[in-house]
């Protein structure tokens, strides 16, 4: 039998639902079928419920997919593209630039219904918002707006945050990010944005709009990324699918 359970800030659901999507991404090729829920129930000594759980996550996830009785598959390889999740800092650091930020301000604030809607929070819920100003061996790179419930980190405000934010939410709360949607346009700097970023007003810039998740699927953050369009560009690795 294999064994799950050895991380205690994780559910045996979250566990399971890790474990088979290695297994998926690594081990199985599209349209393999896993392992029926009693067998997986039987090898990880779960129970029944928490494998259709699990089996629910990944297909949310569109990792598998189910067919009426013929069990759970694995899915193809999404035809988007697949970009690295990073932090800033990591993102830098993989181009060999040192990160940096210039903190803005940070502040509670009531979140709002567009913020409140992509944290699952109701609108009056408080989050802290950070802004910052993103550095690349000390050179303006990005402007960053996070907004992080408060109930998912108390005290955030009162730490030192021109470092890295995605430790601190690793270190101090536990909460690891492992996964985002992110939406990425085309934009010009306005005068004040322009300012920040020691550029022209007007000039080029590449917004990343971020939802990000941790292990267990919750929404962590909400930010917005404005990147100087004539020093930050996006690589992706594509392939063919069909
Ligand atoms: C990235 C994220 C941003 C996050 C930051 C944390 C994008 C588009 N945005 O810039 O949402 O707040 O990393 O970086 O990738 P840090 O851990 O270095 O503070």
């Amino acid at each position: 039998m294999s064994t799950i359970g050895a991380d205690q800030r994780l559910t045996k659901t979250d566990q399971l639902r890790e474990h088979l999507s290695t297994l998926v991404g690594e081990r199985l090729r599209p349209g393999d079928r896993l392992p029926t829920e009693r067998e997986l129930a039987d090898e990880f000594g779960v129970s029944r419920l928490t494998v259709r759980r699990a089996l629910d996550r990944l297909e949310s996830e569109r990792l598998v997919y189910r067919v009426q009785g013929a069990g759970t598959f694995a899915s193809r390889r999404p035809i988007t593209k697949t970009i690295e999740f990073t932090s800033f800092s990591e993102d830098m650091r993989s181009r060999g630039l040192s990160p940096g930020s210039r903190l803005l301000d940070a502040v509670e604030t009531p979140a709002g219904a567009r913020i409140g809607y992509a944290l699952a929070i109701s609108p009056a819920d408080p989050v802290f918002r950070v802004r910052r100003v993103r550095t690349a061996d000390d050179a303006p790179m990005c402007l960053e707006t996070s907004h992080v419930p408060l109930a998912l980190a108390p005290g955030l405000l009162d730490l030192p945050l021109e470092g890295s934010l995605y430790s601190l939410l690793e270190t101090r709360f536990r909460i690891r990010l492992v996964r985002a949607d992110q939406v990425i346009r085309a934009t010009v700097l306005d005068p004040e944005e322009a300012e920040l970023l020691q550029a022209m007003p007007l000039s080029p810039a590449l917004l990343v709009e971020r939802t990000a998740y941790d292990q267990r699927g919750r929404a962590v953050e909400v930010a917005k990324s404005l990147y100087r369009g004539d020093r930050y560009s996006y690589e992706i690795a594509i392939e063919r699918t069909s």
